[in-house]
């Protein structure tokens, strides 16, 4: 048996460094290196079966071209050299009528290689398509909330928290999605007394085990954080100091916001109670270095911006960004210098056309001048993940769209495509990794050699460049040294680590020296007082407010979705894996007690969701870990699975107030028996 040292490519803040056992050139298992420290030897529930992943029965084997009527799953396996035949002569064809923009590569995440990642996307800047404004569906809400707040720059090293002594995970479950520093902070309980407060609507397995939980109000966060400002200057727990050399615009939200949010008023607003508040306040003013982790749950509505920015400035006041252990934790991929441009822009015009991630069934409807005519997806399932899903799926069924999609299974977006091409998965490819939640770097070797026929991304893009005529180098060299021209040019560790080092797979820390979080505002520090929001029409300073659309909404259906990680299934990216399906269960929603007893809904029924986009069907479980006024949906789960439907069915394309991303929570329904009426509407 062989050992070979692969990095988990998943789109997971932790990155993790893993050992693929492969025995007679099959991956039979994978564990954690124990070598890397922030791995420290285990790799997640989910990942611990990606032997099954690439091995699983249901891979596609050779590329397919659609023999049915679209949508229809109906395919006929062709060879690869006449697929890319197919797809390159209808793209030259599409090309000469309308121009290159009538082509969209609509490419993201599953790979996180920079490789895999990155050079699809230079195939279609090199070709001067139309471009993806990638991950509005994920994080550019708290992407441009942190810029206009922090500036683009990383935030805190997850592994600092071994000095803290209060952690607060404020709309992230870390038990589900960022298990490695979920462990550093059970090892800092148990041995130091660190605390942990949890602020989530879901009483999650990280709230359970929490020292404190808060089951907050949806969308109410920013006026959690402006009520905790509120009673550290009540309480003469400001750091003045801090305040005056390292932040800009205090002054004001002292003056004209902090008033509004004295602690009764916000535990009417968040649902909280009064106690808790000032708990909470007393124990974030006392910590000597308490690090906030900053989730992506309380962004995903329309005030998601402004929510995480107010949570973003709360270390401003307690000057816990210069303590070693505090300050906040939420992405820290900005602090990593590469030469991105080398991979993602190696020709191609400056500025073009560009689609948001999360209209795509809106812009394959009604873009004109032209309208897109060739679709090509990758690493991507929007006919679960995106919103609006109803019109993702007619933009599909439109005869005159021509339909790509490059996956390692027969996904349900998949089915609309004229020609699909099989995926290889990661274990199956060579590539240079970053993490985006840790300060880690590592090549990742090809374990396995792919399974049937299947090619990786980065072949891909290359034997499509070549056959639509792309000259540029970057399309011509192998994995290892289109690895090298990334790091030409690399600055800070990034770049100082040497090739040898880098290419036999060593893990390598590539964390900044530590000397407090730096600031890359316009203004060089915390900005309380942001020109740049108050320039588009954004409050400058912090707020909360109710959001007049959501009011309408909320006095129109009785409930509110939350959205959720699933626990075993990530998106769809682990759907292909029998054993991981049956571990998440069926596609569930979840009522408390009080509303499924209102509507006589018992426990493991059969329900129906809806609102005015339509209706999907789930399977109930009732319990207490939500609030009454909610329903939680964990996951996005394929159409198959489900009684029907999926949950993007009912959730609207609308922006949130910052980095146009998507407001899956912003969504109202209810929930009734599903019955078999309401399955033949
Ligand atoms: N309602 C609701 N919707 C959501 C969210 C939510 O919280 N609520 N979350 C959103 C978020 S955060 C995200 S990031 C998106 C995720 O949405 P998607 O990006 O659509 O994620 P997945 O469903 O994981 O789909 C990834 C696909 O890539 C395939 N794949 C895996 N490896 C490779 C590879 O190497 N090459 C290629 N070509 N394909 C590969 C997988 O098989 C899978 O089909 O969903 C968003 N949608
Ligand atoms: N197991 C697992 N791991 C994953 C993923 C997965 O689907 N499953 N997805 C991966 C991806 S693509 C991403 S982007 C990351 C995202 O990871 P996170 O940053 O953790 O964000 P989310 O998963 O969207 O939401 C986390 C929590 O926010 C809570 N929440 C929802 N609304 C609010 C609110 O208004 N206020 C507060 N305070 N909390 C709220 C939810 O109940 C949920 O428990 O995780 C990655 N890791
Ligand atoms: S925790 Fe994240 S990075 Fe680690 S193995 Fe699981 S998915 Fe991959
Ligand atoms: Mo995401």
């Amino acid at each position: 048996m062989k050992q070979v040292r692969v990095v988990c490519a998943h789109d997971c803040p932790d990155m993790c460094s893993l050992i693929a056992s492969v025995e007679d050139g099959k991956v039979v298992r994978i564990q954690g290196d124990p070598d890397q420290p922030y791995t420290a030897g285990f790799a997640c529930g989910k990942v611990n079966r990606d032997s099954d992943l690439v091995n699983s029965p249901e891979r596609i084997k050779t590329p397919l071209k659609r023999s049915g009527p679209k949508g229809s799953g109906q395919f006929t396996p062709i060879g690869w050299d006449q697929a890319l035949d197919d797809i390159s002569t209808r793209w030259k064809a599409i090309i000469k009528e309308s121009g290159p923009l009538a082509l969209l590569g609509y490419a993201y995440s599953a790979h996180q290689g920079l490789m895999n990642r990155g050079l699809v996307n230079g195939f279609f800047h090199a070709l001067g398509s139309s471009r993806l404004q990638a991950g509005t569906v994920c994080d550019t809400c708290c992407e441009v909330a942190w810029d206009a707040t922090v500036g683009p720059v990383g935030s805190a090293d997850p592994q600092s928290v071994v000095h803290s002594d209060l952690v607060i995970s404020w709309g992230a479950d870390l038990a589900a999605t960022n298990v490695h520093f979920w462990a550093l902070c059970e090892e800092g309980r148990k041995q130091r007394g660190l605390k942990v407060v949890v602020i989530d609507p879901r009483r999650t397995r990280s709230a359970k085990a929490a020292d404190l939980y808060l089951p907050i109000r949806i969308g109410t966060d920013a006026a959690l954080a402006l009520g905790i400002m509120h009673i550290l200057v009540r309480d003469g727990l400001a750091d003045r100091d801090y305040i005056a050399k390292k932040t800009l615009g205090f002054d004001a939200v002292e003056r004209d916001i902090l008033p509004k949010f004295p602690p009764k008023r916000v535990a009417e607003i968040t649902g909280l109670k009064v106690e808790d508040i000032e708990t909470l306040a007393a124990m974030y003013g006392k910590a000597k270095a308490a690090l906030i982790r900053l989730g992506e749950g309380m962004t995903r509505l329309a005030a998601g911006g402004q929510a995480l920015r107010s949570v973003a400035l709360l270390p401003g006041v307690t000057g816990h960004y210069d303590v070693k252990g505090g300050g906040a934790l939420l992405l820290t991929a900005a602090s990593c210098d590469l030469n991105y441009n080398a991979i993602r822009k190696p020709s191609g015009p400056a500025t073009s056309r560009m689609i948001n991630h999360l209209r795509l069934g809106e812009d394959l409807l009604n873009m004109k001048d032209p309208p897109i005519r060739a679709l090509y997806v990758s690493a991507n399932n929007p006919v679960v993940t995106c919103p609006e899903v109803h019109k993702v799926r007619q933009g599909l069924m439109r005869e005159d769209l021509f339909t790509v999609v490059h996956d390692p299974f027969l996904t349900d977006t998949a089915k609309y495509a004229d020609i699909v091409l099989p995926a290889s998965t990661y274990l199956e490819t060579d590539d240079l990794y970053r993490a985006y939640g840790a300060y880690w770097m590592q090549w990742g070797q090809q374990a396995a050699k792919p399974q049937g026929e299947a090619r990786s991304n980065f072949e891909v893009a290359q034997a499509l460049a070549k056959r639509m005529g792309i000259t540029d180098r970057i399309f011509t060299l192998s994995p290892q040294d289109a690895a090298k021209e990334l790091l030409k040019g690399a600055t800070g560790p990034a770049g100082a680590a040497d090739h040898a080092t880098i290419f036999a797979g060593t893990p390598i820390s590539i964390a900044h020296e530590w000397s407090g979080q730096p600031f890359k505002t316009p203004s060089g520090k915390l900005e309380f007082y942001s020109e740049h929001l108050a320039t588009q029409g954004l409050s400058p300073v912090p707020d909360w407010e109710p959001d007049a659309i959501e009011s309408a909404d909320a006095a129109k259906w009785p409930l509110r979705l939350l959205t959720a990680p699933g626990y075993f299934q990530a998106h769809t990216a682990f759907s292909g894996v029998g054993f991981l399906r049956g571990r998440e269960g069926k596609p569930c929603c979840i009522l408390h007690p009080d509303d499924a007893s209102k509507r006589g809904l018992a426990d493991g029924a059969e329900v129906r969701l809806f609102n005015e986009r339509g209706q999907v069907g789930l399977v109930l479980k009732v319990s207490d870990e939500v609030q009454p006024g909610v329903v939680l949906v964990p996951g996005q789960r394929p159409v198959g699975e489900a009684v029907s439907g999926t949950i993007n069915m009912l959730c609207s394309d609308r922006y949130t107030d910052m980095g146009e991303g998507a407001t899956y929570q912003s969504t109202f329904l209810d929930v009734g028996p599903w019955t078999q009426q309401v399955a033949a509407e």
